[in-house]
């Protein structure tokens, strides 16, 4: 089954729960991609990918539009059944820019899952179970205001709770944690993430004033190396993040002890193909992670759904969607959505949303 017809659409992702806030970052509105590829049978594969805004990490919108514009030509009549030949091209053709790539990525198994009629989690080796795990994020505020929003979603049945720190004064964090485990107490597995905003000083210091509370601290300090000089001085297990831009990175933290478990993001790594590898790889190390991304609609939450069904449950950490902060989804009907704190693996083959066209507008770049 070849390639026919490549399509890349841009479409705003409106927040309507406020500015996603966390280190550094404040953003009203997301400038998502959507890739379309069309089969010369007809079938149609959807993919997708969100940068956090243009400095969050080294990605951006208009980047990965043209990047994808880069890679397309050479992909036309190529067999849309041979994910890691295409991988192969796309490398060929381009050099790294793996957020891009991972949009033709998650296109390409939508693609070869309703070819074949499985669904994509089926085609990465099976799910556990008809669900996945959630967490959710807490917007950086006042002490208080996050502690309550962690005990409605506790409440609301997230197994897991990500506290957003590094861009208020320590002590304030240190507070913020406190009165969340005040709140919420051991109902819930919790993360404090500091997106790489704390010095190795201000992890030190939180982890120590926080040594009675069980929390991972998720990339507390911007490099690898700050975060290996302070690490045996932690009272608390680290998890990467966004240092983890690819497999060998992956594998040099692993194999050097820096870290305890990972905050995946999809796109970052270069799509299914490979989170596919990496999952493997923290099995073989018992290493917990996430399977989420930046951002993004219907389409790339199914695909983190997806994959994170395939994790051995005793390393999901969970699967987080941006979906709860805009509102319309890309699937009236089987849209990606949150249900006592899980989400539902979708049924259809391949990602199993089957995008309304019509609000992506018409494409900015087309290829056959
Ligand atoms: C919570 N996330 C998965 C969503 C945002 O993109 C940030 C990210 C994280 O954990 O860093
Ligand atoms: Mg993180």
């Amino acid at each position: 089954m070849r390639i026919k017809e490549l399509h890349i659409y841009q479409k705003d992702l409106v927040l309507t729960q406020g500015p996603y806030t966390f280190a550094g970052t404040s953003l009203d509105a997301l400038d998502t991609t959507i890739v379309k590829i069309v089969s010369e049978t007809g079938l149609v594969g959807w993919g997708e990918t969100c940068p956090l805004g243009p400095t969050y990490q080294p990605q951006h919108a208009t980047g990965a539009r043209a990047a994808i514009g880069q890679i397309a030509p050479g992909l036309m009549g190529e067999n849309a059944l041979t994910p890691l030949t295409l991988k192969r091209t796309m490398d060929a053709g381009l050099n790294g820019h793996n957020y891009a790539k991972a949009a033709i990525d998650i296109a390409i198994m939508d693609l070869v899952g309703k070819h074949h009629g499985i669904r994509v989690c089926d085609l990465l080796g099976g799910a556990t179970g008809d669900k996945v795990p959630s967490y959710a994020a807490l917007a950086i505020g006042e002490p208080d205001d996050v502690a309550r929003n962690a005990k409605e979603k506790a409440a609301d049945g997230f197994p897991r709770l990500q506290i957003k720190v590094g861009t208020n004064p320590i002590a304030m964090d240190i507070e913020t944690v406190r009165k969340v485990w005040e709140a919420v107490g051991s109902s819930v597995r919790i993360a404090v993430d500091a997106n790489r905003g704390l010095t190795a000083r201000d992890a030190m210091y939180l982890s120590h004033q926080c040594s009675d509370i069980p929390f991972v601290l998720e990339q507390p300090c911007n490099t690898i190396e700050e975060i290996a000089a302070i690490r045996g001085q932690l009272n608390h297990p680290v998890y990467l993040d966004e240092n983890i831009e690819d497999l060998n990175v992956l594998l040099r933290v692993i194999s050097l002890g820096v870290c305890d478990g990972f905050g995946l993001k999809l796109t970052r790594l270069g799509g299914l193909n490979v989170m596919r590898t990496v999952r493997d790889i923290c099995a073989a190390r018992s290493m917990p992670h996430t399977c989420d991304d930046s951002f993004g609609g219907d389409i790339i939450a199914a695909a983190c759904v997806h994959l994170g069904a395939t994790v051995e449950p005793r390393l999901m950490e969970g699967v987080w969607i941006s979906g709860p902060y805009f509102e319309d989804h890309y699937d009236p009907q089987n849209g990606m959505k949150i249900e006592d704190g899980h989400i539902r693996v979708p049924a259809g083959p391949g990602l199993g949303v089957t995008p309304d066209e019509s609000l992506f507008g018409t494409p900015i770049a087309s290829f056959s």
